[in-house]
């Protein structure tokens, strides 16, 4: 079996469950080693009253990557994750990393989570939105944008399942072969959001693309793309096919994937409902409710390693 070591190159934070926060502990329980690159230090997420703490400069992360790449650790990664990069000198600094891994005789899956925001607003500057589409995207493998990421990097809409798929192929057109739309929010009338997903396979035209629906809870919950993201790459790539992706490993990654986010959100709104009792409704709690949404990811992980399969992907 090849050793599996990722870089992940994300946000911590002090307290709660975002970035490498929300990656390691799971990649670390499928038996992967991970690299934490962190490329800020927050008190927590941004979503908070207040956030204290500071962000590295594309310089310094650049530098910790010299470091690993002199001691001979840079050519041993099996896989390069990125998630909140939060500013343009980082993103360009990456930039730079992945071209660097890419030109390994043996280079590493490059998953790229392309963090800019959820719920019609972004949570990094604008101007991170062309970086990701010209210049980060066409050096990824897989990409993982959930529905407003997909808009903001496709410039299309996504209002029907005919638009979803336009959104996959003007994803797939900027490189990547592998694309996930994590989730799209059909508004308050549906009970579902879906995931659309499209791979085309590296040696022939065809296409695999399908789509997976699972239940709307309610409530909005921060780091959930963090954490699919880890859980997509642990199981992603066919081992027996030859450590490649194939439509089969990634419907089985996605299955897996979604069925331990569902349970992972079951678990958070049962110790959310539990801890909050007694303090009046989110509008009473002025904001302050935030602290009681972190992700249950230790108490989750019999899901992690277990998930039960509960949502079937749908051929489009
Ligand atoms: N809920 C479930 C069950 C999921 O599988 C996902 C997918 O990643 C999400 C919610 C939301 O993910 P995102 O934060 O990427 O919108
Ligand atoms: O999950 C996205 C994310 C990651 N890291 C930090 C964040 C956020 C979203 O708010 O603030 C630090």
């Amino acid at each position: 079996m090849t050793t599996k070591r990722v870089l992940s190159i994300q946000s911590h934070v002090v307290h709660g469950h975002v970035g490498n926060k929300s990656a390691t502990f799971p990649l670390n329980l499928l038996g992967f080693n991970v690299d934490p690159l962190n490329t800020v230090q927050f008190s927590n997420h941004t979503g908070y009253g207040v956030f204290t703490g500071d962000r590295l400069d594309g310089n310094q992360v650049l530098s910790l990557f010299d470091g690993l790449t002199r001691n001979g650790i840079t050519d041993q990664y099996s896989h390069l994750l990125t998630g909140y990069l939060g500013k343009a000198s980082i993103l360009e600094a990456v930039i730079q990393i992945a071209k660097a891994l890419k030109a390994l005789p043996k280079p590493p899956l490059f998953v790229l989570d392309p963090v800019l925001g959820d719920n019609n607003s972004l949570y990094v500057p604008q101007e991170l939105v062309p970086l990701y589409r010209d210049s980060l995207c066409p050096l990824a493998d897989v990409i993982t944008p959930n529905g407003f990421e997909a808009e903001l990097l496709s410039g299309l809409p996504i209002k029907s399942e005919a638009e979803a798929i336009a959104a996959l192929d003007k994803l797939h057109s900027l490189g990547p072969k592998t694309v996930v739309i994590t989730s799209v929010d059909w508004g308050a009338g549906s009970q579902t959001w879906s995931m659309f997903v499209s791979h085309s396979s590296t040696n022939s035209d065809s296409v695999t693309r399908f789509k997976i629906d699972f239940p709307r809870l309610v409530g909005s919950f921060t780091g959930t793309g963090d954490l699919f993201a880890a859980l997509l790459l642990a199981r992603i790539i066919d081992e027996e096919a030859g450590n490649v992706i194939t439509p089969k490993s990634l419907i089985r990654a996605c299955e897996l994937a979604v069925a331990t986010m569902h349970h992972v959100l079951l678990e958070t709104v049962e110790r959310m409902n539990g801890q909050s009792q007694g303090l009046g409704s989110d509008a009473e709690r002025g904001g302050k409710n935030v602290k009681y949404r972190e992700l249950s990811v230790i108490d989750s992980r019999k899901w992690i390693e277990n998930p039960t399969l509960e949502f079937k992907a749908v051929m489009i």
